[in-house]
């Protein structure tokens, strides 16, 4: 160690032993470094320094990749569902009004900086809720991308007192930017290449003055393209609907398997994609189902009691399975 150091050195020196963080760590070697006197007795000190600045750098942009990562939101139950709007249109009172979650709301915008989860329970089944900042917001880009690509459903949330066909607008252009679209059977030209999701409308607030006529524009400019569901998330209106309308744009059905003999356990359904077979469901339950099953017999759909079907059998919800191998 060359001697003719100065104290401050030993200040930031002092500083770098006791950083917890590599950001804080670099800091204090940066100022070590700047202190430091050049000359051929400080060349192997230099050269240490710059290594450990160098090999903390790395260690810090690791971290920060991996907490980008963390906006993505392992996914719970039978769906997950992003809900997406402007600010102050109610998204996090919705999150409260249908889950255990207990996110902070006001009467101010940008109230909600990073995403609150919930648990919607819907008749025997959970549904996932990802209340996000507003799409609006400085670092919505990135939740965006993660949280909505990652969803099986995106809820357009707008307030129905507040010109709610301009926020759809908004809502729709801030996704497009991103590069996601609605699902469509028929996609424009102008959305090739662009990842599909599908969507739903929540026009919230219909507890105030003149929500009616806003409901009703917005049904009749979008009803056929999305489902439009009016509630009031503080006053818990139309919740029920909304849990349902929920269940059904996430185009999943619930089967219940059972062995002969025996009940099946209703409150344990497997989710299927909307339009699943008998073989799909057997692959779901059992990959080696699949190859083994001989037969298949179903009870539900009112037309169905104990029959036997065949491996292209298309099931309902609510469906209750038995595979024969
Ligand atoms: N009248 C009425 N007010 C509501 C309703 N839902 C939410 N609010 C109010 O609207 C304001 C905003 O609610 P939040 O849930 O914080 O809105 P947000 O969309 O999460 O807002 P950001 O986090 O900023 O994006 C609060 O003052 C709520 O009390 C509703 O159904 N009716
Ligand atoms: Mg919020």
């Amino acid at each position: 160690m060359p001697a003719n150091l100065p104290p401050q050195y030993f200040d930031a020196e002092k500083r770098y032993r006791q950083a917890k963080t590599p950001e804080d760590k670099i800091e204090a070697l940066e100022t070590m470094l700047a202190i430091m006197p050049k000359h051929k007795g400080t060349d192997r000190l230099h050269g240490d320094l710059r290594r450990k600045i160098a090999k903390l750098t790395e260690e810090a942009e690791r971290k920060a990749a991996t907490s980008r990562a963390s906006f993505y939101i392992r996914r719970e139950g039978a769906g997950q569902v992003a809900l997406v709007g402007l600010p102050n249109v109610g998204k996090s009172q919705l999150l409260a009004a249908v889950t255990d979650a207990s996110p902070d709301i006001a009467d101010y915008p940008f109230t909600t900086k990073s995403p609150n989860i919930g648990m919607m329970k819907f008749e025997n089944i959970q549904i996932q809720l990802v209340d996000t900042p507003p799409v609006t917001g400085r670092d919505s880009r990135v939740w965006l991308n993660n949280i909505a690509r990652n969803a099986d459903l995106i809820a357009i949330v707008v307030d129905l007192s507040n010109s709610p066909t301009q926020q759809v607008e908004t809502t729709l252009q801030e996704l497009d930017n991103i590069n996601i679209v609605p699902t469509t059977d028929n996609p424009p030209e102008a959305t090739i290449g662009k990842r599909q999701r599908k969507m739903l409308i929540i026009a919230n607030k219909s507890d105030l003055e003149n929500s009616g006529t806003s409901a009703k524009q917005l049904s009749s400019q979008y009803g056929t393209q999305f489902p439009v569901i009016s509630i009031s998330a503080s006053e818990g209106n139309n919740i029920e609907m909304l849990k349902s309308g929920i269940f059904t744009a996430l185009e999943i059905i619930r089967v219940y398997t059972k062995s002969p003999g025996k009940k099946p356990d209703l409150t344990d359904p497997v989710i299927l994609k909307r339009g699943s077979t008998i073989k799909e469901a057997a692959e779901e339950i059992h990959k080696d189902f699949k190859s083994k099953m001989k037969y298949a017999v179903v009870w539900g759909s009112g037309k169905f009691d104990g029959q036997r079907v065949g491996q292209d059998h298309v099931l309902q919800d609510n469906d209750i399975i038995e595979l024969h191998i």
